[in-house]
């Protein structure tokens, strides 16, 4: 099956932060499940460069649209190697190939008679980019904003997306799986009972600029919207281009809730005008707040992605957002959250698992896989439930819902903990005549770890080389040859390493600070080895 996999292009008005982050380990995490479950994936991430929001902050810089685009592009393409993400394609919408696949897509849906030119009224929101309705507002200001939108009015140019509003609705609701997860998908089915409005593709160059000239009036601008979405087709080379045909029917975007609307309502519609299939799937993911507010830019409450990797290391990090949120709901952020699961389900269970099984094998086996005798209940339960968590992991991780396939990888690793207490292999090694029973213990531990190992490559690569290197394993992971128990060969290598997850110190909260250079020293004393972050 061909799988693309794509994040929103994030807005350069400001700097990469955890929430953008969260998307693109998701999608790094589901590219690399999805090739070692045998499929051809693409994956795609990139940033969103036209509009208001991005000419302001320019200005805000001192720097033009283009140096300032640049440069926060870079910035965002920079954060994703130390998080071992890594994107097929990063995509820009200052692309000479974008912008000309724009302006012809434009030019397509003119001519099949889908925009058309009038006048309107309406209430803007800057910060979205978009018209909004009065509904949407929460006294009176936009409820992600928390600003009052500006009413505006100009003549400009019109997609007939009402049109499709009968089509969009049959399509969602013959493909249940269309919008995920359902409670998303109803609430794109409960918006579109009302009737939906055509939408507003341009800006006049009068009032902005900086944006994708129309090819039919080059007085006005794209929308930004009309003009980023398309990223997901030019990314691959629509309409002639090879990855275009290979993948499109495997299109799968993730979002947060933020941008439902945009893909679940304009996205399918314009697919629809040009005479294209929709998207395969649209994953919608909830917001990381901090303190019960959402961790945004336009707030300032954002955490750095480099500050948690020089706090805990990028694979923890990973590990930790796909095992405290559930996909779908919203979840709160905090540096004890953070570093409670790296201590406890890294460094304690999962650590010491790998540690203490390899050290026995050095020390009681030589550094060798033991040959496995007659295998008893306990040893025939630990083997029952590796393997069935590799099974319940893959139809966990196919939904998306990690933090499940994550809790089935953990079961497996506190019972196999337990194992070795049951067993206590040091006892056995003390008796000759129990040879058989220390290696027969000793091997299901190893290919028990190796099948966590399995699991855990796509949510944490390094580790998981790391392990797959200590085991000896040499094929690249593949749930196909890899999933059945028994693969290890008796007398092949095993080569411990450094302890996996150092424990990390955990955060006292400061006394009251007297003033604020007393603070700032107390919580640096509070905190040894670990960075102040958090800030705007
Ligand atoms: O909307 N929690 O860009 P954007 C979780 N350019 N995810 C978060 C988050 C949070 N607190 N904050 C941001 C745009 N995100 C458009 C998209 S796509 C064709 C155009 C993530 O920079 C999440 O993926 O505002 C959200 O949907 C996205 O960043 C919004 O990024």
């Amino acid at each position: 099956m061909n799988f693309y996999i794509t994040t929103p292009i994030f807005y350069v008005n400001a700097q990469p932060h955890l929430g953008h982050a969260y998307s693109t380990i998701i999608a790094d995490t589901v590219s690399r499940f999805q090739k070692i479950a045998g499929n051809d994936v693409r994956f795609q991430t990139g940033t969103d460069e036209h509009g208001d929001k991005i000419a302001e902050a320019a200005a805000r810089s001192n720097e033009t649209p283009r140096e300032y685009v640049d440069r926060i592009s870079r910035m965002f393409r920079e954060t994703w190697p130390p998080l071992h993400i890594e994107p097929d394609n990063f995509i820009r919408t200052t692309d000479a190939n974008h912008i000309n696949t724009v302006r012809s897509i434009l030019q397509k849906v003119h001519d099949r008679g889908d925009i058309y030119f009038s006048e309107y009224s309406g209430l803007y929101c800057k910060g979205c980019e978009r018209f909004l309705t009065e509904k949407e507002l929460i006294n009176g200001n936009c409820p992600d904003h928390l600003t009052p939108p500006e009413p505006i009015t100009e003549q400009n140019y019109f997609f007939r997306m009402s049109k499709y509003q009968e089509w969009l609705i049959g399509h969602i609701e013959q493909n249940p799986e269309f919008i995920q997860p359902e409670r998303y998908r109803n609430e794109v089915l409960s918006f579109l009972k009302e009737p939906l409005e055509d939408l507003c593709i341009s800006r006049p160059t009068s009032r902005l600029t900086w944006g994708i000239p129309l090819p039919f009036d080059d007085k006005f601008v794209t929308y930004v919207w009309f003009d980023a979405l398309i990223n997901y087709l030019t990314g691959i080379g629509y309409p002639d281009g090879p990855d275009f045909a290979r993948y499109w029917q495997g299109a799968e975007h993730l979002i947060a809730k933020d941008i439902l609307k945009p893909h679940a309502i304009y996205w399918p519609t314009m697919l629809k005008s040009l005479g294209l299939e929709p998207y395969r799937k649209l994953h919608v993911h909830g917001y990381w707040n901090v303190n019960d507010t959402k961790m945004s830019k336009s707030i300032g409450n954002v955490v750095r992605p480099a500050d948690l990797i020089e706090e805990c290391g990028a694979d923890s990090v990973r590990y930790f957002l796909l095992r405290e949120m559930s996909f779908g709901l919203d979840s709160s952020f905090s540096d004890d959250a953070l570093i409670n699961r790296h201590n406890s389900d890294l460094a304690n269970d999962l650590g010491n698992l790998v540690s203490r099984s390899l050290t026995m094998v050095k020390n009681f086996c030589d550094c060798k896989v033991p040959p496995a005798g007659a295998m008893r209940d306990s040893d025939r339960e630990l083997a029952a439930a590796a393997t069935g968590m590799v099974a319940e992991y893959r139809k966990q991780m196919e939904v998306f819902a990690f933090h499940r396939a994550l809790r089935e990888v953990w079961k497996v690793i506190a019972m196999a903990n337990r194992y070795i207490v049951n067993n206590a292999p040091w006892e056995l090694a003390k008796e000759p005549a129990s040879r058989e029973r220390l290696d027969t213990v000793l091997y299901t531990l190893l290919e028990t770890l190796r099948l966590i190992t399995l699991t855990l490559h796509p949510v944490m690569p390094a580790t998981a080389t790391k392990m797959k290197d200590a085991l000896g394993v040499e094929s690249p992971p593949d749930f196909d040859s890899q999933a059945q128990w028994g693969r290890l060969v008796p007398a092949a290598a095993v080569t411990p390493g450094a302890p996996l997850f150092p424990r990390l110190k955990k955060a006292t909260p400061a006394p009251a600070p007297a003033d604020n250079r007393a603070r700032q020293s107390s919580q640096k004393a509070a905190r040894p080895g670990r960075t102040e972050r958090g800030k705007p």
